[in-house]
């Protein structure tokens, strides 16, 4: 059977806000879920390219698995990260503000303020302990999809007054967008 590619040229769909299983929390992945995660990665990927993004979690595809897969990398040198239940296990005391999007939230966009330098501990795909420490925009993409995976979108660390803008303007859009 041959190796499955990185990704795949099937895309899946994105949910957006205000899509309830966005707020919910993910499982852990067990022993049992090799082989489903295995195929899932390859699919979760090729649906960031295709966005285009620079990380995709599970719950933002409809799985609520403890999932994500990133690349930040440009286009011409891919360098794909699966991470498979993954934790922060430090983070810097030092802040770090950055412009924020999300595919789940198509078109809005706000200033993020989290700690500039975080560690994280996973399991790639062949269930190998790795650790991953990150600052910049890997930091930034590296906690906003951890939230994903507790169910926080990045319009949780805004103002109540931004968070209630951003999400009514997206229930208003969606709304036209289904009257069509
Ligand atoms: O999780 C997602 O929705 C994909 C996010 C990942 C991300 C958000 C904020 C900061 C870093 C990563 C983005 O929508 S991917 C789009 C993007 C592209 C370049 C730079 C920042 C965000
Ligand atoms: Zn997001």
């Amino acid at each position: 059977m041959p190796a499955p590619a990185m990704t795949e040229n099937s895309t899946l769909p994105i949910l957006f806000a205000p899509d309830k299983r966005l707020r919910l929390t993910a499982r852990p992945i067990g022993d049992a879920d090799g082989d489903m995660v295995r195929a899932l990665a390859p699919k979760m990927l090729a649906t960031m390219y295709a966005a285009p993004g620079i990380g995709l979690a599970a719950p933002q595809i409809g799985e609520g698995l403890r999932l994500i897969v990133l690349d930040i990398q440009p286009e011409e040198k891919p360098e794909p990260l699966v991470l498979v239940n993954p934790e922060i296990i430090a983070e810097s005391a030092e802040a770090a503000t950055r412009e924020e999007g999300c595919l789940s939230l198509p078109g809005q966009y706000a200033d993020v303020t989290r700690p500039a330098r975080v560690k994280l501990r996973y399991l790639d795909l062949m269930g190998t302990k790795r650790e991953i420490e990150g600052d910049g925009l890997l930091s930034a993409c590296l906690q906003h999809e951890i939230d994903h995976l507790d169910g926080v979108l990045f319009v949780d660390h805004l103002s109540a007054l931004k968070r209630n803008m951003i999400l009514r303007k997206l229930a208003k859009d969606l709304k036209s967008q289904q009257r069509g």
